[in-house]
């Protein structure tokens, strides 16, 4: 059975990106809601009637664990998606890019950024603290980067300079540690590292969320004990104007078996 993983829309591939090399035998479905990205500016309302659907729909498609990639989505529906999934283990990209943090940090200040819905859900300053008490955490809200990524400019002067005004308190303050809350940044990751003036360890949070993956598969014994060639499906909500060059620049690899659906 393959693992579902979905996102607001092209975003999540990077985390299906860390999924195919860290558990390369895995067959994968992704759904993106590209008809309705962003769900960064949505109300917690909507986003979460749209996830109830996007659930639906991979729970049809027999998966054996569902990734919540989207971390707006995880902010704000990880509960519910529990819920629908029963005994299907949810993995989201929020409990596991704070537990990475935790471990990373030494000075225990850690700063986060991600979309506005959610630096203002505080899921990932509420995480963080469950885990390390006396962390202090500096969120940051950073809107501007998913459509910079999403134009290809992940090296350009314009988004240097907002991302240099975006992490004045990061660079002020001593945060050792600043986890990349939302899909699209890790293309950003060199520019970010440059901006910080390499102080600063960066938690990719597709990373850490294969990781976490590969970990609750292998503890309930539903790693593939197959190794051949996985198969991989993408459906999507719409198709817009390059959505294959962008969608293929997040998953270094050329997208094939692709459908497009409707959704309610
Ligand atoms: N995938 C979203 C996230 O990780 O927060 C970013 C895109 C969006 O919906 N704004």
């Amino acid at each position: 059975r393959p693992i579902g993983v979905f996102d607001s829309g092209v975003g999540g591939l990077t985390v299906v990106r860390a999924l195919m090399d860290r558990l390369p035998f895995e067959d994968i479905i992704y759904f993106g809601d590209t008809a309705r990205v962003p769900y960064g500016v949505k109300s917690v309302a909507t986003i979460r009637a749209f996830s109830r659907q996007i659930v639906e729909f991979l729970l049809q498609h027999e998966v054996k664990a569902l990734v919540v990639a989207c971390n707006t989505i995880s902010a704000v529906a990880l509960e519910q998606v529990r819920e629908l999934a029963g005994d299907i283990p949810v993995i989201g990209v929020i409990e596991a890019g704070a537990q990475a943090a935790v471990k990373v940090s030494k000075n225990h200040e850690i700063g986060v950024i991600a979309t506005s819905t959610t630096i203002n859900s505080n899921a990932y300053a509420r995480e963080i603290h469950r885990l390390m008490a006396d962390a202090r955490v500096y969120s940051q809200a950073c809107p501007l980067f998913v459509p910079l990524v999403e134009e290809g400019w992940v090296d350009h002067p314009v988004t240097r300079l907002t991302a240099e005004e975006y992490l004045k308190t990061v660079r002020e303050e001593h945060v050792d540690t600043l986890v990349l809350g939302c899909t699209h940044y890790p293309l950003i990751k060199p520019l970010l590292t440059e901006v910080t003036g390499g102080r600063v360890e960066l938690v990719d949070s597709a990373l850490t969320t294969a990781e976490a993956t590969a970990e609750v598969l292998a503890g309930l014994n539903l790693l593939n004990p197959q190794r051949g060639a996985p198969e991989y499906r993408y459906y999507v909500t719409d198709i817009p104007l390059k959505f294959q060059t962008i969608g293929e620049r997040f998953l270094g690899r050329s997208i094939r078996d692709l459908e497009m659906v409707k959704l309610g």
